[in-house]
């Protein structure tokens, strides 16, 4: 890690940038079809019994896959962050498991909960799965809200945080999506497509804002955060994490290096360092299974606090 990097690592979020990115951000389609799902998700599953899934009042919102930024608004090209979503549609489905409701949050075409081999394809919502008794299980448990680009992922993780201020310490952000460092800016973005007759293409990117603080101290102050880190250098992936967890308050962050992701995480929290490894005697077996074992007995404890 360099110096620059390292001042950048402790720059604070300024308020400034994050008004004038959400300001000029392309106005969200949906917004209030989707705030009237998620009111309708969180009466359904905080009621005085608990939610529909048997623990009480436990929510996860997950967030899986990555997000676009557009160099064009009416857009042919874009650049792209790595994720299949897997991370998410698995954790997803051993939420549901132990009980909790979930908002998946999930990049368009990207791995779904169930069918976590498959793309999200429209054409597959035509057929049911009746034998699958856990499918069955999801209705009413399970919200899924699809983004694409950075500003719909930004817009729609700040209305879900919204709506589950009332969960309290009983809700959980599992951000396991790869989100966009930079963008183009929607004001200073070409309109039509960027033509190659002009030449090569110099192009400006801005830093996008560090949402996670912002998530943190304001929009769900009282809920149990969770962020990933993900590098390719396992030299400087815990250093990374345990910067991540001090800067942004996190309550945990899941270290994972890109080649090793589906064998081995490192969960960082302020007393521990664990690593979680997949059963690799069980066929099929899956690091988010012990992954979200272990979370769940660290947010069963985090509540606890609350109850005293
Ligand atoms: C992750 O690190 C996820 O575990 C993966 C999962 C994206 C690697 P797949 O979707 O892979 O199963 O193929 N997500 C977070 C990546 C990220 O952008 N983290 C930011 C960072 O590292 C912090 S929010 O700076």
């Amino acid at each position: 890690m360099d110096a620059i990097d390292d001042a950048n690592q402790l720059r604070e979020t300024p308020k400034n940038e994050v008004i004038s990115f959400f300001e000029s951000a392309p106005l969200l389609k949906d917004a209030a079809e989707i705030e009237k799902s998620l009111k309708e998700f969180v009466d359904r599953n905080t009621s005085s019994s608990g939610n529909l899934n048997g623990k009480a009042n436990r929510v996860v919102c997950i967030a899986s896959g990555g997000t676009t930024v557009p160099l064009e608004k009416q857009c042919v090209r874009y650049i792209d962050n790595f994720s299949s979503g897997h991370r998410g549609a698995a954790s997803t489905e051993y939420f549901l498991k132990a009980g909790y409701s979930v908002v998946f949050l999930y990049r368009r075409g990207s791995c779904q909960p169930f069918c976590s081999s498959l793309p999200d394809d429209p054409l597959l919502e035509c057929f049911s799965v009746a034998d699958d008794s856990s499918i069955e299980v999801a209705e009413g448990i399970l919200l899924k809200l699809p983004f694409t680009t950075i500003f719909e992922y930004l817009q729609i993780l700040q209305l879900i945080s919204v709506s589950l201020r009332d969960v309290g310490p009983s809700a959980i952000f599992f951000l396991a999506a790869a989100v966009s460092d930079f963008y183009i800016p929607w004001e200073s973005m070409a309109l039509h497509k960027i033509q190659s007759a002009s030449g090569p293409l110099d192009i400006r990117l801005a830093q996008v804002p560090k949402m996670l603080s912002v998530l943190r101290n304001e929009w769900a102050p009282m809920a149990f955060h969770i962020s990933f880190k993900l590098e390719t250098d396992t030299d400087i992936l815990l250093a990374k994490a345990t910067m991540a967890l001090k800067k942004y308050k996190m309550h945990m962050v899941i270290a994972n290096e890109l080649s090793t992701r589906k064998e081995e995480v490192i969960v960082v929290t302020e007393q521990e360092k664990v690593t979680v490894r997949r059963d690799c005697t069980r066929a099929g077996a899956e690091v988010e299974s012990p992954l979200v074992e272990l979370v769940v007995d660290r947010h069963s404890t985090y509540i606890k606090k609350f109850d005293a």
